[in-house]
Parts: structure tokens; sequence; C-alpha cells
């Protein structure tokens, strides 16, 4: 039984090095620790923010003020009209950060985040909200009508805030996409919501012989993340 534990642990220790070669395919700055939004292209007024953080020392913070909704759109290779196709009604201004990747289907995005509000929760028509796209896709991950928000906000600008997140996407198809995360105001422009973001990755697809190690690897990454 010793002889086999040993095998097992070399083996888990080869699959980490496949591992950790295969993240430079990652996004640069994904976790925002340059203590900027380096690596990312930028749409609106999102900042690199120290206040609260999710993870490490630095997270993105992307206000819904900014832009108007169609320099959003185009920035980030969307349809006319893909933003108000959510459906929380026309947009005032946004902002978001993006940053283009290529990826293999079966792909894992995996990121962590967080929802800002000073508008006044379960409000539907100020319906602020935060959302990713990938490709033209978009996909909301929290608004002002439905979100279940608590007071104080761990960052002081703001009211209210959701709890924190870890979304997992996994990718219906390989290529160059551009990954998107924002965040609109709804109606009006003069309360502001914000999304709170760190730790974007994207994790490997586990593939072969060493796909099981690989699949174990990856549990292990993500584990490390959400702590
Ligand atoms: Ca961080
Ligand atoms: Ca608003």
């Amino acid at each position: 039984m010793r002889t086999r534990t040993s095998i097992a642990s070399l083996a888990v220790g080869l699959a980490l090095f496949s591992a950790g070669s295969s993240a430079a395919a990652d996004f640069g700055n994904g976790d925002f620790e340059t203590g900027t939004l380096s690596g990312w292209s930028v749409s609106g007024a999102p900042a690199a923010s120290g206040e609260a953080p999710l993870a490490g020392t630095t997270s993105a913070l992307i206000t819904s003020n900014g832009l108007s909704r169609t320099t959003l759109e185009t920035a980030l290779g969307l349809a006319n009209g893909a933003l108000i196709a959510v459906g929380n009604g026309s947009i005032a201004s946004g902002s978001a950060i993006y940053q283009s990747l290529s990826v293999a289907a079966g792909n894992e995005l995996v990121f962590t985040w967080r929802f800002f509000t000073n508008e006044i929760p379960g409000d539907e028509l100020y319906n602020d909200f935060a959302f990713y796209t990938i490709g033209s896709e978009v996909v909301k991950l929290a608004d002002v009508a439905t979100g279940t928000f608590s007071s104080p906000a761990a960052v002081t600008a703001y009211d209210s805030e959701t709890g924190t997140f870890t979304t997992r996407v996994t990718l219906d198809s390989s290529g160059t996409f551009t990954f998107g995360f924002g965040a609109v105001n709804v109606f009006e422009s003069s309360i502001d919501s914000a999304l709170q973001l760190d730790s974007v990755a994207v994790v490997p697809e586990p593939t072969g012989a060493a796909g099981l190690l690989l699949f174990g690897v990856g549990s292990f990454a993500l584990r490390r993340r959400r702590a």
C-alpha cells in the first residue's frame, strides 16, 4: 500500500506541472494583483480598488456610471440592443472591462464577484444590473429588483451589497472570444451600482490519460481560489 501511495503522489506532482504549463493561456492580471487594470481593456470608468478586496489586495470595481449603452455594446463586440435584451429596461450608462482569450471547448470560465448598489433593493424601475459577456452573449449576474442585499456594504461608497459568489461557466466552443464584465444604470444615471470582480480565470479541460489527475488538480485549484 505504501508503494502505491508513493506512485500516486508522483503522478499528482506531474499533473500539477502540466496544469501549471497551461496557465499561460489564462487572462492577464485576472486577479488584479498588479494594483491596476493592466491587461484589460476598459470602457467607461471602472477602477482597481484595494477596498474590501474579494481576494488578495486588489479587486476590480466596475461602476454603473460611465458611457452610453451603444458605446459599451460596441466596445464589448455586442449587437446593438444586446444589453436592452437582458430585459431590465432602458440603459442610461455603464462601464465594463474586457479581454480576449483563446479557449478550448470544455474549458471553464471561473470568477468571483459581488454586486453593490445605492438604489433601493427591490426597485423594479431603477433596476441596475451586473453582467458578463462571452462573445456576443450577455448573461446577467445580479440586479436591484431580484438580488438579495444586506447593509452596510463592504465598499463604503455603496449602501447595500449581495453576498460574494463564484461563478463557473463551461465553454461550449473553441476559439478566441471577448470576455467582458460590466454594470449598468437602468432608466437614469444619478444613483450608481457596481460590480466587484476578482480571480478571473480559465480552467483547462481534463484531457487524455492524465484527465482524471488533471481533474483532481483543477478541483484543488478551485478550492484554493474559494478560500
Ligand atoms: Ca485580487
Ligand atoms: Ca442606478
